[in-house]
This record gives C-alpha cells, structure tokens and sequence, in this order.
C-alpha cells in the first residue's frame, strides 16, 4: 500500500475501531458510520480526506480492513474493535487449526491463561502461519501458536468468520494450544 494510505488506514483504524470520539463521531450499534458524517468530521479537525481517497483505501487496503454498507452510504471496520459493537456475523464451523500470533514475551503467561481477547472485542485467529507470524511481530520476537479449532468446536466454542477472512472467538483456553 502507498504510504500515504497506510496512514489514512491505520486513522480510520483508531476512529472506526477504537475512538471515534477523537473526531467527534459516533458509530451505530453494528460499528457503522455514515460515510458523509464521517468525510465532514475529518474536514472539522482538519484531516483532508475526500470519498475518492475513502473508496482508494477501502479498496487497496492490504487487510480489506473496512467495509462499506450494501446501500455504499456508510462504513465500519470489519473487525479489531474495542469498542462494543455487534458485528452481526453468524457463528461458524472454523478449519480444523488455526494459528494464533503472538511474542515470545507472552508465552508464560498464554500457557497459564490460554489466549485471551484483552482489550479487544475478540481473539483473533489466521488461516495461515505467515499471517500470524506477521500479527505476532507487531508485538515483540514472533511465534505461531496453533489453534485446535476443530476440538473447540467440538466443545460448543462459538466462532466467527469476519467480513475480511479473520476467524474471531472469545477465548482460546491452554488445553486447545499447540506450541511450537
Ligand atoms: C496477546 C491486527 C499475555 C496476544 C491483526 C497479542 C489482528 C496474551 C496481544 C488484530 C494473552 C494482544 C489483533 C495472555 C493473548 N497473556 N498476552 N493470556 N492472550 N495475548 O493487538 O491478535 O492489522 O490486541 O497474543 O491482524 O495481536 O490492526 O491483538 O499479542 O487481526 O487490522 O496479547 O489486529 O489487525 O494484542 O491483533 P492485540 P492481536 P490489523
């Protein structure tokens, strides 16, 4: 991604996932925003964007990070929030493993505790190791940890697809981890 979308995204991040007070939205119960609402927000603390660079950064993300609405009037992230919201996906079977990535750092306190959401809505998962290893490294030395989603499943453990490939569930206790 250009540079230059990569710092309007990483913006639309913070506001559509986390604060949208910074710019004095509000986002509905399901994470959505007018996209008009949101365009003269941006033009009020002075964040030049206009709805061709929203429909640029919609489109070349690298993690179709947001979505726009059918009706195309609005949009919200597809997931990562901390904010409360009600994404409104289905539960769904998940692939027999997924891997979770994350810092060595964390290891003993993941063995004791299983991975857990913190501050966000959910723990996230990927279908691919090169993924996680990416998520993991925002954090410190990576690791793939891998997820025996089947067995959780199994289990009556909830899973959610989200809109851009990203497997979400509320937590992942020890006994279904495989560490490396
Ligand atoms: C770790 C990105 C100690 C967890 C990615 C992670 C993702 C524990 C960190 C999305 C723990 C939380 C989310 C435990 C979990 N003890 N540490 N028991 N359980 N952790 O940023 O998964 O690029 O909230 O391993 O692609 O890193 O922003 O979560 O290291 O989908 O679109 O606590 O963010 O998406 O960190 O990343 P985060 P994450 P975007």
């Amino acid at each position: 991604m250009e540079k230059r979308l990569v710092k309007l995204s990483k913006f639309l991040s913070l506001v559509l996932r986390h604060k949208p007070e910074e710019i004095g939205i509000r986002l509905n119960d399901g994470g959505w925003v007018e996209i008009s609402d949101l365009l003269a927000a941006c033009g009020r603390h002075g964040i030049k964007l206009s709805g061709a660079d929203l429909d640029e950064v919609v489109v070349s993300n690298d993690k179709k990070r947001f979505a726009i609405s059918e009706d195309r009037l609005s949009i919200r992230a597809s997931q990562g929030h901390s904010l409360e919201v009600a994404l409104g996906y289905e539960p769904a079977a998940p692939p027999d493993l997924l891997y979770h990535g994350t810092a060595e750092r964390f290891l003993t306190s993941i063995h004791q505790r299983g991975l857990v959401k913190g501050r966000r809505q959910h723990v996230h998962l990927s279908t691919t190791v090169e993924t996680a290893l990416n998520v993991g490294g925002r954090h410190g030395k990576p690791v793939a940890l891998t997820v025996n989603a089947a067995r959780m499943h199994e289990d009556s453990m909830a899973f959610y697809l989200s809109a851009n490939g990203v497997w979400l569930t509320e937590v992942v206790p020890p006994s279904y981890l495989i560490f490396p």
